[in-house]
C-alpha cells in the first residue's frame, strides 16, 4: 500500500478541507495509508479545529505536529472556530509541537518509501531538507529524504510562464526563502499543480447542505464551491500517476526567487521536477472531485 504524508496550511482558504475530505475516502476504502499531517502556518484554533474535521472523518489516528512559530502568514481564518466548536471542543494546539522532528520520525520508522503531499508552505520541508542526524536518524535531512521519499506532490507555483507569483511560494518572507530552498535542494522527484491548474475548477457547491465541510466552504464565503487547487494536487497524488491523472507533464527543473518568490522553470526531460498542464476540460476535474467528497 502507498504511504502518504500530508503537509497543509489549514489556514485561510477552504480547499485544504476540500483536499482531505478526498483523502478521507482512499484511507477509508484502505486504498492509501496516511501516516501523519504537518500543520505549517498556526492559528489559535489550529490543532484543535483539523483534529475535529478528521474526527468527523472517520481518520483521526494519526500524529499531527504543527509549525507553532509560524503565525506571519497574514489574514484571517474564516472556518476552524466553527469546526473546533462543533468536533473538538476541549481541545487547544499543543504547547510544543516539532514538525521537522515528526517528519523525520515518520520517515526513518517506515518500511517502505513514502510520498509527501504538500497543499500550504514549505518551511517545515526546507527544515526537513536542512535538519541533522538525531535519535531517529543518523541520516542528514537531505539523505533522509533521499533513502526514504519517493516523491513530492506540491500545490504551489504558477507555470505558465516565468516570473508570475504565486501565494504558497510568495506569501511572506519566510515562504519564499523556503520555497527557494526547497527548489534547489530537494534529491527526490517533485511534481507541482500550480495556480492556473485549479483556479477555474470550482468544486464543493453541490454537497449537503449539513455536511461539516460545506458550513466550512459557507464559513469561508464559498456557498457554490471554491477553486479546486489543493483538491486537484491531493487527487493527482493519489491516482499517482500524471498522465492517467488527466495532465500532461512538463520536465524540468523549477526555481524561486527568494527576493519575491516569482518562479521560473527550465524544460529538461531529465529535471526531478515536473509541473501539470490539464488535457480535459475542467468539467471532467470537477465531475471527479464532485462524486468523491459527496
Ligand atoms: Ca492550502
Amino acid at each position: 500500500m502507498r504511504n502518504f504524508i500530508l503537509g497543509t496550511d489549514w489556514w485561510t482558504d477552504c480547499d485544504d478541507a476540500v483536499a482531505l475530505r478526498i483523502i478521507s475516502r482512499f484511507v477509508n476504502k484502505g486504498e492509501i495509508k496516511l501516516k501523519g499531517i504537518i500543520i505549517n502556518a498556526a492559528m489559535e484554533y489550529s490543532y484543535a479545529s483539523l483534529k475535529g474535521f478528521l474526527l468527523n472523518e472517520g481518520i483521526a489516528d494519526m500524529p499531527i505536529a504543527i509549525d507553532l512559530e509560524a503565525t506571519d502568514f497574514g489574514g484571517k481564518p474564516s472556518y476552524q472556530k466553527r469546526l473546533k466548536e462543533n468536533f473538538s471542543p476541549e481541545l487547544e494546539n499543543p504547547e510544543k509541537s516539532d514538525p521537522i522532528k515528526l517528519y523525520r520520525k515518520l520517515l526513518a520508522e517506515s518500511c517502505g518509501q513514502v510520498e509527501i503531499m504538500e497543499i500550504g508552505f514549505l518551511q517545515v520541508i526546507a527544515g526537513l531538507l536542512e535538519s541533522e542526524a538525531d535519535e531517529y536518524s543518523p541520516l542528514s535531512g537531505a539523505e533522509l529524504v533521499k533513502s526514504k521519499v519517493k516523491k513530492f506532490w506540491v500545490m504551489a507555483g504558477k507555470w505558465d510562464k516565468d516570473g508570475e507569483r504565486e501565494n504558497n511560494f510568495c506569501r511572506n518572507a519566510r515562504s519564499r526563502a523556503a520555497a527557494e530552498k526547497f527548489c534547489r535542494i530537494c534529491p527526490v522527484p517533485v511534481t507541482f499543480l500550480g495556480w492556473e491548474i485549479g483556479f477555474d475548477v470550482i468544486t464543493g457547491g453541490k454537497l449537503e447542505k449539513d455536511d461539516p465541510l460545506y458550513k466550512v466552504l459557507c464559513d469561508h464565503g464559498s456557498f457554490n464551491g471554491r477553486s479546486s487547487w489543493d483538491p486537484m494536487l491531493v487527487l493527482l497524488a493519489l491516482i499517482g500517476d500524471e498522465e492517467k491523472a488527466g495532465y500532461s507533464l512538463i520536465k524540468g527543473t523549477a526555481s524561486v526567487d527568494s527576493s519575491d518568490g516569482s518562479n521560473y522553470f527550465e524544460k529538461n526531460e531529465k529535471g526531478l521536477h515536473g509541473y501539470v498542464i490539464k488535457k480535459l476540460e475542467n468539467q471532467y476535474y470537477e465531475d471527479l472531485i464532485n462524486n468523491i467528497i459527496k
